[in-house]
């Protein structure tokens, strides 16, 4: 074999070596690994349906949605909230020019409270609901689907672990 013809079939080993490294690398991970890999947290979040969800008859299929979607329902109650209780849930907001509206809409009628559970429930359950305006709101997301207005707009979420935590002991003692 002449030096030209070996140098070429080392270059073709090497190429073809260099191209089976990068398939390699391009290659999914086996699902052993991808198991390592994720992170994932069983969280618990708060949830609620709001009066004009409740009144409209949504509940079943928003409850429906929740399960599809898969959280866990460890709590759910129908109740109307008092005053009190509504000005305390949404304190945050009590110098906001909306929260006397709020505070009497969410007071209107019965809502639905429920403790969800699922990884990564926080963000995913306001992933779910989608944003505060239905008009902003994606397609497929709860308040796209069901809610009025950016005030009657369906469905609550917490917004962060410690809002969680205190949401659902707000409602369910034992939690
Ligand atoms: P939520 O707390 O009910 O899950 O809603 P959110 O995080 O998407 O929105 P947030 O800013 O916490 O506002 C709480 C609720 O107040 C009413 N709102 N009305 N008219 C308005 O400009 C206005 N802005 C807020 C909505 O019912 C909103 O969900
Ligand atoms: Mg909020």
């Amino acid at each position: 074999m002449n030096r030209k013809k070996t140098i070429s079939m080392a270059l073709a080993i090497i190429t073809g070596c260099a191209f089976a490294a990068c398939v390699q690398v391009r290659q999914p991970l086996e699902p052993a690994a991808q198991a390592k890999t994720a992170v994932t947290k069983v969280e618990r979040t708060f949830a609620m349906i709001k009066p004009d969800a409740v009144q409209h008859e949504y509940s079943g299929v928003i409850i429906k949605l929740i399960e599809q979607n898969g959280f866990k329902i460890l709590r759910m109650q129908k109740r109307t909230l008092t005053r009190a209780q509504a000005e305390q849930f949404y304190a945050i907001h009590k110098e906001r020019p909306f929260f006397k509206d709020l505070v009497s809409f969410i007071t209107s009628g019965p809502v639905v409270v429920l403790a969800l559970e699922k990884d990564n429930a926080i963000a995913d359950w306001r992933e779910l609901i989608g944003t505060t305006d239905p008009a902003q709101a994606r397609m497929g997301t709860l308040r796209k689907m069901f809610a009025e207005s950016k005030s009657k707009n369906a469905v609550h979420g917490s917004d962060s672990p410690e809002t969680a935590q205190q949401e659902l002991r707000f409602f369910f003692k034992d939690l």
